[in-house]
């Protein structure tokens, strides 16, 4: 349809109303191009870190200090697996389709969040990212659940639910080693100096900075800014990381009593585009890891495959 046309504009104005209205837009409802375009973007990024997003963990499963924290672990990164097909499903509502997607993911086209890319180095890394990662992924994620796209909201609530989980064993790990032997603080600070600065990345570029924002408001996919999330994160974590006694990696941070905020220091976003554009610590470790498991799913894929023909009796 024609964007001048006057059929486009009124389309437009009611799908608009629509979302002023708080009414979720589904699959077969009418809207324009660019939300479709934006929303399989941002869900097919999304899903492809939550796949990623299992590698740094996964490395420490069978690592695990005891059976207690191997099967919550365990089970941790088989949600993340599920979060990631949530999260498929919902961009193939909008036409895209999974092999479209896997093969951005695996020629190395599509992004994903670039905290993946960065090592787990000691099993701390593990309490860490539980705590600070999952933490700011709920923080968009609880925003995302309200946003105008019923099928990735919906899929936010349950991740979401899920992802409350993951935090808490992080942070009930972070305390448990922050009182613990002075080896195991140790390892707490330096997994702390190691993912405070990628886990704020993870918000996104600062608004003014940010090309996809401004749509993304205005149609309800997002309800805050990218700034206005990391503030928020900003301002609950410092407090309960400095009442574990544990310095965060910011020399310029301080607390401003006229805004109540906690204000922290300029974030390298040149190391943030370095990493997005495939040179970060383990961009090419992850994917390789990515291409083998798609290798090793053929098997799988061949025989969904010739079941679903069998069924449909062209075999
Ligand atoms: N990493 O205009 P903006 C998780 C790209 S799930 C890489 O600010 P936008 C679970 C961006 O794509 C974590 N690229 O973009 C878990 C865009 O490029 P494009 C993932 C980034 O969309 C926990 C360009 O920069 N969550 O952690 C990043 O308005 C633990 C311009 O940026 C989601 O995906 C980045 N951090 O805001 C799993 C939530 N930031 O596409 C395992 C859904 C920006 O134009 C263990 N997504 N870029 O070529 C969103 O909320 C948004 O897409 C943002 C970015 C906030 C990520």
């Amino acid at each position: 349809m024609e964007q001048n046309s006057l059929a486009f504009k009124q389309k437009l104005q009611a799908f608009e109303a629509r979302i002023a209205r708080g009414e979720k837009i589904e699959p077969g409802d009418w809207m324009p191009e660019e939300y479709r375009s934006q929303l399989i973007r941002m869900i097919s990024q999304h899903a492809h870190s939550e796949i990623v997003g299992m590698l740094p963990e996964g490395a420490w499963i069978t690592r695990a200090p005891n059976l207690r924290r191997k099967m919550v672990l365990l089970s941790k990164v088989q949600d993340e697996a599920g979060h990631g097909q949530y999260l498929y499903h919902a961009a193939e509502t909008l036409g895209a389709t999974r092999e479209e997607m896997l093969d951005a993911l695996l020629s190395g086209k599509a992004k994903y969040a670039s905290v993946f890319n960065y090592p787990a180095l000691t099993w701390a890394d593990n309490a860490v990212i539980g705590w600070l990662v999952d933490g700011a992924a709920i923080k968009n994620q609880t925003m995302l659940a309200q946003c105008s796209f019923g099928p990735y909201s919906r899929a936010m609530v349950r991740i979401c639910a899920e992802e409350g989980f993951h935090m808490k064993q992080g942070k009930e790990m972070c305390i448990r080693y922050s009182q613990g032997t002075a080896r195991q603080r140790e390892m707490l600070q330096d997994a702390i100096n190691r993912w405070w600065w990628p886990t704020l990345m993870m918000f996104g570029l600062p608004d003014e900075k940010s090309t996809n924002s401004e749509v993304l408001l205005r149609w309800g996919v997002k309800t805050k800014s990218n700034d206005e999330l990391r503030q928020e994160f900003v301002d609950e974590m410092v407090p309960e990381i400095q009442a574990l006694d544990i310095v965060l990696p910011d020399p310029d941070l301080y607390f401003d009593e006229d805004s109540g905020n906690w204000i922290y220091g300029a974030i390298d976003w040149d190391e943030f585009w370095r990493v997005v554009r495939g040179n970060g610590p383990c961009n090419k470790e992850r994917l390789a890891a990515r291409r083998a498991a798609h290798e090793n799913g053929l098997w799988v894929r061949e025989a969904v495959a010739a079941y679903a023909a069998r069924q449909k009796g062209t075999q």
